[in-house]
């Protein structure tokens, strides 16, 4: 009771409380204070709930393979384990933007054509025979191809060959889900009709030449398929050269050939050759960044924490923490990286740093 009234007459006190009732009253009328909430929304820096985290495929694979056992790829539709960022679990998500996920194909099986609003990409991790149908397209996997599934674009994948068949998709639908945007369709065939043949999209529009009259203006990459063959030889003819950032290493990134632009208006992807010995400088940005081993073996330290890393492993650096790579291997190393970059770039409010 004296408690009480000793606490009436702090006038802090008194101001607390009658704002405490103040905004009780107004959210009665959907209203609320800014004040109180200001410096959460405008933050002086990125902030983000993500934490750095890596995935070793040995595990990953593991798991995938008992997935095999535990459901079809029918049944599943697509049979993927989503790779969720200890952040933030349960949401499907490795940054706040991204999905990402590994998923597994047996021998025999196909996963069903459909389309969403959602663009993904795939990036080919293990095993070989499979393949994906995009937009006519039927493009043979393997290790180290980069696939581009854009909004809306067909897709259906299939194993005929003898080997378990593993990739890493990301798509871009928590970009989507944010605008409440998301259509999605299945269509009656379960495969689609294919009319261009492995490789076409790439020859036609990747060479240096275009289709006469092609218009100039696309938000996307008419490319399906770029095929780790053709870009492994590229990155070392940059590293011949010596052209290599001191923060990413002799790097590429994937490209729109028609006018240069990223391959989808939500997510760009490169390709990093990081030479025997490499030690990178510190590079930050705001785009939460996923990367994939695709040869060799190194450590990033992310955020001051260590994660060391070999073929087919997964991390991921979320935005505006300072990231360093390492090789650690006895030879080259080569990193796929993708991140929401087109997105934020597009909108202006992209930045890099130190
Ligand atoms: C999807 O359609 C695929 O087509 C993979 O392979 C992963 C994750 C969420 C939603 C749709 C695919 C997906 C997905």
């Amino acid at each position: 009771m004296s408690m009480a009234t000793a606490d009436q007459a702090n006038p802090k006190h008194n101001i607390q409380g009658s704002r405490q009732a103040y905004y009780e009253k107004i959210k009665g009328y959907n209203l609320a204070p800014l004040w109180e909430v200001l410096r959460g929304l405008v933050t002086p820096e990125p902030k983000s709930q993500m934490q750095p985290a890596l995935w070793k495929f040995a595990q990953v694979e593991k798991y995938m393979l008992e997935a095999g056992d535990v459901i079809t790829a029918e049944e599943a539709e697509r049979r993927v384990l989503v790779l969720e960022n200890p952040g933030d679990p349960g949401k499907s998500k490795i940054t706040n933007s991204l999905f990402a996920g590994i998923q597994l194909i047996m021998p025999g099986e196909i996963a069903e054509a459909h389309q969403h609003t959602a663009s993904a990409i795939r990036f080919v991790l293990k095993g070989e025979g499979a393949y994906t149908a995009v937009e006519g397209e039927k493009s043979s996997m393997e290790h180290g191809d980069f696939i581009i599934t854009a909004n809306w674009a067909p897709h259906d994948h299939g194993n005929p060959g003898s080997e378990p068949v593993m990739w890493l998709d990301v798509l871009d639908m928590h970009i989507v889900n944010h605008f409440q945007a998301s259509f999605a369709n299945h269509f009656d065939e379960k495969m689609q009709n294919v009319n261009h043949e492995d490789g076409d999209s790439f020859e036609r529009f990747a060479t240096g030449v275009l289709p006469d009259g092609m218009p100039a203006v696309t938000n996307r990459s008419p490319v399906i398929n770029y095929p780790y063959r053709k870009m492994k030889p590229i990155l070392d003819r940059l590293k011949k050269t010596g052209d290599i950032d001191k923060r990413h290493g002799a790097r590429v990134r994937y490209a729109n050939p028609i006018n240069g632009g990223p391959v989808l208006p939500t997510m760009g992807a490169h390709l990093a050759l990081l030479p025997k010995g490499f030690k990178g400088e510190p590079y930050r940005s705001t785009d939460g960044t996923v990367f994939c081993v695709a040869e060799g073996s190194g450590v990033t330290v992310i955020d001051g924490q260590p994660f060391e890393w070999g073929g087919n492993d997964v991390f991921v650096a979320p935005p505006w923490k300072r990231y360093t790579h390492e090789v650690t291997g006895s030879g080259d190393a080569v990193l796929f990286s993708i991140s929401d970059r087109p997105a934020q770039e597009s909108l202006g409010i992209w930045r890099e740093g130190q």
